[in-house]
């Protein structure tokens, strides 16, 4: 016969702080302090501390010095899929923006015009975007279409969705994408554009994206604030 051994006091003060994190304080607000969960867990302000720490590693708390321990903002758990920016905030219940929208013609040069199967000099319509949600700074977008397949000018319609005038107005609708993740830092003007500290780690995805008729469509760099966004794969075994 096995007999559960009763939860460390750790484990317990543990458990009432991830309840705390989830459910009943908001972001920013502040965790009570290291000396009163000592007394009410009955554990060292030592093993407190270690737990923290933990936490913060997790970047699920902050730190400020002086000040005590805060709740972070929620991290955005991006899944791998074939959706828009548009849609990944939406079905977060976040309101989706665009800021610095800039819209420009120039040449695809090599490294583009490679991804989108087009020659250096062909043209392709570059556009830059800070995307928000609920008006704050996450990613910063460059795509690059080629202007073969977009003759008009975008600019005016992009404090939306990218791809709904693509598949609206131009009958392009992305079918299946590759995509590169790696890790990176926030140059100065990049951390400027998303508010954030230059730099501090971010994500670059870069995606090249296909029509059903195997067109590339667009070739995307999305620069997304690390310690905003985290990478969610659901992963199958074969049977
Ligand atoms: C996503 C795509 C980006 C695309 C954008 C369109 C990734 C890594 N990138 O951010 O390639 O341009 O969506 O979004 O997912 P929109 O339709 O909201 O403009």
């Amino acid at each position: 016969m096995t007999t559960e051994r009763p939860p460390a006091k750790s484990d317990r003060l543990r458990r009432h702080l991830a309840g705390l994190l989830v459910g009943e304080l908001a972001p920013h607000e502040r965790l009570p302090t290291e000396r009163s969960l000592a007394e009410e867990f009955s554990v060292s302000r030592l093993t407190v501390r270690r737990v923290l720490d933990e936490l913060e590693r997790e970047g699920r708390v902050y730190r400020v010095q002086g000040s005590g321990t805060f709740v972070s903002e929620p991290r955005i758990h991006k899944s791998v899929e074939l959706t828009s920016f548009t849609e990944d905030m939406r079905s977060r219940g976040l309101r989706p923006g665009s800021l610095e929208v800039s819209c420009e013609r120039i040449p695809a040069g090599a490294d583009i015009g490679y991804a989108l199967r087009i020659s250096p000099s062909a043209e392709v319509l570059h556009i830059r975007r800070v995307r928000t949600a609920d008006d704050e700074p996450m990613c910063l977008e460059h795509s690059y279409l080629p202007a073969e397949l977009v003759p008009d000018d975008l600019e005016p319609e992009l404090d939306g969705s990218l791809y709904e005038v693509l598949s609206a107005r131009h009958g392009l609708t992305l079918h299946r994408a590759e995509q590169t993740i790696r890790a990176t830092v926030l140059g100065p003007d990049d951390a400027r554009a998303l508010d954030a500290p230059p730099f501090s780690p971010a994500f670059l995805v870069q995606r090249t994206g296909f029509d059903a008729r195997g067109r590339a469509v667009e070739r995307a760099d999305s620069l997304y604030r690390g310690d905003r966004y985290s990478y969610r794969l659901t992963i199958y075994r074969d049977p």
